[in-house]
């Protein structure tokens, strides 16, 4: 198949989900610094995305949070369809908030308190309402339950309450509703996390039910871990549910995908393109993004972001998969080796701006953006108010 053909087949089934923390002030725990255009509201965060979607015309869902987005509940629902129809975005996963309340200081499904528990039971079984409400499926789950000290948590006591409160979560579920859990080694807690690694993460989603899934955050590993490998064991397992984009130096820094390092991206999307090849069929996979983008203008840094994901999935989409499964047959080490890197070479962007020209796109969507004058209105109209912080993503 020619590039152009292999490029625009990959991008005709890539969509990638916004979340709506991405487009409001954050910060680090030293500081906030605001900026005048950023979202408020969730009418505010549904029309930044909506304009991220009408410039690339592959992020048709917006990533909300319980807390932060739809305080009201169920309640919410027909204002989230009002401010879909009115961005032509959807709502996408539904987050739950399990580690901003007071309460939760000593955890939330791993809390000693039984009172605690439920708490954080009945905010998961609202979230699932909610998904259901605005026809959302996915509800993905991140823990911030941990411990500081050696010797202060029970870790086999809390992993059986977290097997617990996940399968009475799974039992709220609808058919067509899935459960996402997502794993992190460390922070908030330096000694130990509850669900640390994909191993727990796994095995979590497996006692939880079978509409349970693992969801990979690319900046919740270790330095140096090879996050490709557990792709592949998760596609192999069928248990990867989703992706949360970004990249990292040292930790969770939530920087810009493929920013530090795209071969890494590339590497990811090559197992999941092999496994569609070995398979001849698509993973069911939500992929997102989890960026704050404290120094950058908000708007523009998801537009990058989704250019920079586009690019690395169509990338990985050159690889001829055949001629690489006879080089690893053969043990032809350099060839095998040499097709990634070919297709990791290949400049894709003329063939991506053809695929954006043919589906009625802008051409270059930052420079659409740039010259579009929405930035301006908004700095105008949002920075006139007294701007507050209103997530700690
Ligand atoms: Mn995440």
């Amino acid at each position: 198949m020619a590039l152009n053909d292999r490029v625009f087949k990959a991008l005709d089934g890539f969509r990638i989900e916004l979340p709506s923390w991405g487009f409001a002030n954050t910060g680090t725990r030293f500081g906030k610094f605001l900026q005048p255009a950023a979202a408020s509201t969730i009418e505010e965060k549904f029309s930044d995305a909506g304009q991220v979607h009408a410039l690339t015309g592959v992020c048709p869902t917006l990533a909300l949070h319980v807390l932060w987005d739809l305080p009201d509940g169920p309640a919410s629902a027909a204002d989230i369809a009002r401010l879909s129809s009115r961005s032509g975005v959807r709502a996408g996963s539904i987050n739950p908030n399990l580690f901003q309340d007071q309460q939760y200081k000593h955890g939330s499904y791993g809390n000693p308190d039984p009172a605690v528990r439920a708490a954080a039971h009945a905010h998961v079984a609202d979230s699932i309402a909610i998904a259901r409400a605005v026809s959302s499926r996915d509800i993905s789950l991140w823990f911030a339950d941990g411990s500081n000290y050696p010797g202060t948590a029970n870790i086999r006591q809390r992993r059986q309450w977290f097997a617990e409160g996940l399968r009475a979560a799974h039992a709220d579920l609808t058919s067509g509703q899935r459960l996402l859990v997502e794993y992190k080694p460390f922070e908030p807690a330096f000694y130990h996390t509850d669900i640390a690694d994909w191993g727990m993460a796994l095995l979590l989603a497996r006692e939880a039910g079978p509409q349970a899934r693992v969801l990979v955050d690319t900046g919740h590993h270790y330095l140096s871990q090879n996050i490709e490998q557990i792709v592949a064991w998760l596609l192999a397992e069928d248990m990867l549910g989703g992706f949360h984009f970004n990249d990292r130096r040292y930790a969770d820094d939530d920087l810009t995908l493929g920013s530090i390092d795209p071969y890494q991206v590339f590497r990811i999307f090559h197992e999941i393109r092999a496994f569609a090849f070995d398979n001849g069929a698509e993973p069911d996979i939500a992929y997102m993004v989890d960026q704050s983008h404290n120094l950058k203008g908000k708007i523009e840094a998801m537009i990058q972001t989704v250019c920079v994901a586009q690019e690395l999935y169509a990338k990985a989409s050159l690889v001829d998969h055949a001629t690489l499964a006879t080089a690893q047959r053969r043990t032809d080490l350099v060839r095998a080796e040499s097709i990634l890197q070919d297709a990791f070479a290949t400049d894709v962007r003329p063939a991506i701006r053809e695929w954006r020209v043919a589906h009625k796109l802008p051409a270059d969507p930052q420079q659409a953006f740039r010259d579009s004058g929405y930035l301006e209105r908004i700095t105008a109209e949002r920075g006139s108010r007294s701007a507050g912080v209103s997530s700690y993503a």
